[in-house]
């Protein structure tokens, strides 16, 4: 398959001002009528092109009134129609089965329902039209269908018309207002009810909000319900952003590619995201709910009113609107454990992406399927980036560059350069170093080193900067870097001269600070002010300083992160071990009555196996589950009272969702793992209590997980337990699923093969899919067992999948991509098994991309 390059973009040939849908719908075949008013757009003499896919034809198709029987052909999967003049109204008809598509994109069927996913060309599926961001619609749409099957029908807009017909069928009309491009069109037709609710805006409309899904559900959606509501007023008071249509839906659904959709008006969420109470879901899916109805509602503004020109700008809708969700959940709770909780999340997905064959530029230059870069570089290092650009334009600055691409560019389809000339034009900053962020992948090394001459002298702080070479990219250029620092005085703790903003933005800089009163420790890129890896040469003590005193609570966890890391690499490269000053910090730190217990719990979680793994060369797993397994048993023993106080201490009464009673839960987990790791003999009796006790999933999961993770006979128990206990509650069940896929017990490749034969697994379900196979994947010690059955299990669920669902099966592709991190024999079992995928004859667009640029 040819590769798509950014550098040919070139604007449409023609336009489809108007657009009239109609729809006779039925799961096994449904009749999609397009009504096209198009203009030509410019002089030339080039046909009408209309994308068509996954083998859509057309049953008739018209000009101004009239069929056509010879004036088309179909060329590749597109429609093509000379047309005489500059202005016409073209019409198709196609006929499509939404109970066949097991793609999950365009019209597809999920558990009765019928529902939509356009973005980001699924569009084409539905109907013949110029799938492309920039072709901006107003849409009209009328459905018809069986009233009993389908009462609900909705679409995007406001309802103009409904209506009974004969034979027991009805009809909706809806009409959206805002030109828009195809891939946020949607509509969903089943039986559905809805929590409504109203939003009355900053200038007094009132909006009616409503959370469709199955009339069982209702319960579950208060969470979801109250999170939209604080997303719309949160966006009216930082970012001046009202909403703009009289209706605001969301649907439910249980098959669904990804985590939701913000279609115009009508936003289709993944069930995950929106279906919660205390008794299902933990404080970790409760926060995903209001961080993702948040991202979906923001894209109203940054996404639909200003929308992307073509693909390759993804990031400008992405990057902006993950940090905009970011920014709106560090609101509602702590902003200190929200940044801990993203950087952790950016490290674990996006800085191994960086490292890898799969690297990119959040603008990137190519792809041979767009699907395969809605990734953790387009979504995180894009949300880092535009908060790089807050930071040295400053909170006004920055304010006053999206009110002005905000106004600038409504309703336009704009490009990442236009984001950057309007925060260029507000803040009169000049942001041509700051377009390498744009253009360069991977994640800049960063090193720092402090000399003193005397107290009451001077410092000195040495940078450095490096760029790794990543595929196409072979050399670099230095980043402008922004480093939030302080030097804190080494007896007093306090930062001497307050926080200082240093712009790393050569390969090598020296800065001096004078005055100083005491000696100092540097504390540097507070609250990750830079998407970077850092060096330094601060020693322990320095570290477990910091980590006792650093004002800045981001730097103050990532202290501890650091002297856990150094001590880790430096067992796992065969070095001397000493354990003490990682255990006297924790100590510290879980015994400081100052600190709240979210932070704490946060802090004391020594660095993943997967993390431990990036900092080495070439990665053996045992060898990092061992070191890991010492040092946690160290810290259980050597900390056995203190973690049995902060267990007994951490213990809520009575279930609450507010930040101080979800950081107690949290605690109370992590000081059971650390018990059971210590092998204290009570451990499996505690959990068992804890799950049988528990009147909330936060506190039932976090014990399974504990007992999942080790052997007893409550395990078993346990998770039978739980099995029956939620039988039937997809979402609890892949839990289940995931708890034993994520187990670093022996023997868990076999058990996760076992489990892929059980009733209740299926891979057409992306959710179910994640929950034992995504999971497994990540599980750095049972996936790369070393008989290289757990590469095989991957590359055979790869395989399978990618009949079906190709978007699915590509996501699994990178744990096996990243081979070459791993010691040379495991490596050449990934890769073994990649080029096994890639011998199979007809694979898909997406695997392909994916399977053939890890062995590049
Ligand atoms: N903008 C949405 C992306 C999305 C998607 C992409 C590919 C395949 C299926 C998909 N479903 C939704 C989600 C978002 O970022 O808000
Ligand atoms: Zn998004």
């Amino acid at each position: 398959p040819a590769a798509i390059r950014r550098e040919d973009y070139r604007p449409p040939d023609w336009l489809v001002p108007e657009i009239a849908l109609d729809f006779q719908l039925d799961a096994q075949a449904t009749r999609v009528t397009a009504r096209l008013t198009v203009r030509r757009q410019g002089a030339h003499g080039h046909p009408l092109r209309l994308d068509g896919g996954g083998g859509l034809l057309p049953v008739s198709v018209s000009i101004d009134g009239e069929e056509l029987h010879d004036a088309w052909r179909i060329d590749g999967e597109q429609l093509v129609i000379d047309l005489p003049g500059d202005d016409h109204l073209v019409e198709t008809i196609v006929q499509i089965a939404p109970a066949a598509n097991s793609t999950l994109m365009g019209l597809y069927a999920s558990n009765g329902l019928l529902c939509t996913q356009c973005e980001a060309e699924g569009f084409r599926r539905i109907t013949f039209f110029p799938d492309r961001p920039d072709v901006l619609s107003r849409y009209t749409v009328r459905m018809e269908g069986d009233a009993a099957l389908y009462p609900v029908l909705l679409s995007n807009g406001d309802q103009l018309d409904a209506g009974e017909l004969p034979a027991g069928r009805h009809y909706a009309l809806w009409r959206d207002p805002f030109p828009k491009p195809c891939y946020l069109f949607a509509l969903v037709a089943g039986d559905l009810s809805a929590n409504r609710d109203q939003f009355v805006t900053r200038s007094g409309r009132t909006i009616d909000l409503g959370i469709w899904v199955r009339e069982a559900d209702l319960p579950k959606t208060r969470h979801a319900m109250a999170s939209l509501k604080a997303s719309m007023a949160w966006d009216e008071r930082v970012y001046g952003r009202e909403y703009d249509l009289a209706v605001f839906n969301i649907v439910a659904v249980s098959d669904f590619n990804f985590g939701a959709m913000e279609n115009k008006g009508l936003n289709i969420f993944n069930s995950r995201y929106i279906l919660a109470d205390p008794d299902t879901a933990t404080d970790a899916d409760f926060d995903a709910i209001a961080g993702v109805v948040a991202h979906e509602y923001f894209h109203n503004w940054s996404g639909n009113r200003v929308t992307c020109r073509d693909w390759f700008q993804l990031s400008l809708k992405e990057g902006f609107t993950v940090l905009r969700d970011q920014q709106f959940s560090a609101d509602q709770g702590s902003p200190a454990v929200k940044r801990i909780e993203d950087v952790r999340a950016l490290r674990a997905a996006q800085f191994p992406e960086d490292a890898g064959p799969l690297a990119h530029p959040i603008r990137p230059d190519s792809y041979i399927e767009i699907s395969n870069f809605y990734t953790a570089t387009i979504y995180n290092k894009g949300a880092e980036v535009i908060r790089m650009m807050k930071l040295i334009l400053g909170d006004e600055g920055f304010r006053a560059g999206t009110d002005l691409y905000f106004d600038r560019h409504d309703g336009q389809a704009a490009t990442c350069e236009d984001f950057i000339v309007a925060m260029e034009d507000a803040s009169g900053a000049d942001l041509t170093q700051f377009r390498l962020w744009y253009t360069q992948a991977g994640t800049p090394r960063v090193t720092a080193s402090l000399t003193t001459d005397a107290p009451g002298g001077r410092a000195r702080l040495r940078l450095s900067q490096s760029v790794p070479t990543t595929p196409g990219q072979p050399d670099k250029q230095p980043m402008p870097i922004p480093l939030k620092l302080s030097l804190l005085g080494a007896v007093s703790g306090a930062a001497m001269g307050g926080e200082h903003l240093v712009i790393l933005d050569e390969a090598e800089k020296e800065v001096t600070f004078d005055g100083l009163t005491e000696l100092p420790v540097l504390s540097i890129n507070h609250g990750f002010s830079a998407p970077i890896c850092l060096e330094t040469d601060r020693s322990p003590a320095d570290l477990a300083f910091l980590s006792a005193h650093d004002e800045d609570p981001f730097a103050r966890y990532e202290a501890m992160q650091q002297l856990m890391l150094d001590t880790l690499v430096g067992a796992a490269k065969g070095g001397p071990v000493d354990h003490t000053p990682v255990i006297d910090a924790v100590r510290n730190t879980l015994t400081d009555p100052a600190l709240d217990a979210a932070f704490v719990a946060e802090a004391v979680l020594l660095p993943s196996e997967a993390f431990i793994g990036d900092q080495l060369d070439a990665v053996d797993p045992e060898m990092v589950a061992t070191v890991r397994e010492a040092l946690r048993a160290d810290l259980g023993t050597e900390l056995i009272d203190e973690w049995r106080d902060a267990y007994a201490r951490a213990h809520a009464n009575r279930y609450e969702y507010s930040p101080n009673a979800k950081g107690m839960r949290r605690l109370r987990s992590v000081a059971l793992a650390f018990l059971a790791a210590a092998g204290a003999p009570d451990w499996a009796e505690l959990a068992f209590a804890q799950y049988r006790a528990s009147d909330n999933m936060t506190d039932r999961q976090g014990a399974l997980g504990v007992l999942a993770n080790n052997d007893a006979p409550e395990r078993e128990a346990a998770l039978a337990d739980f099995y029956d206990r939620y039988a039937g509650d997809a979402l609890v069940i892949d839990k289940w699923f995931t708890a034993q896929a994520l187990s670093t017990r022996s023997g868990t490749v076999e058990a996760v093969e076992a489990l892929a034969r059980h009733p209740d697994f299926t891979i057409a379900n992306p959710n179910r899919l994640r929950s034992l196979v995504g999971a497994f994947a990540v599980n750095q010690r049972a996936f790369h067992d070393p008989s290289g059955r757990g590469y095989r299990f991957v590359a055979d669920m790869i395989l399978g999948v990618d009949k079906l669902n190709p978007q699915a099966a590509a996501r699994l592709v990178p744990s096996l991509g990243r081979w070459r991190r791993y010691e040379p024999g495991r490596a050449s079992l990934m890769r073994d098994e990649l080029e096994r995928v890639l011998a199979v004859p007809g694979l898909s667009k997406d695997v392909f991309e994916q399977v053939s640029k890890s062995l590049g």
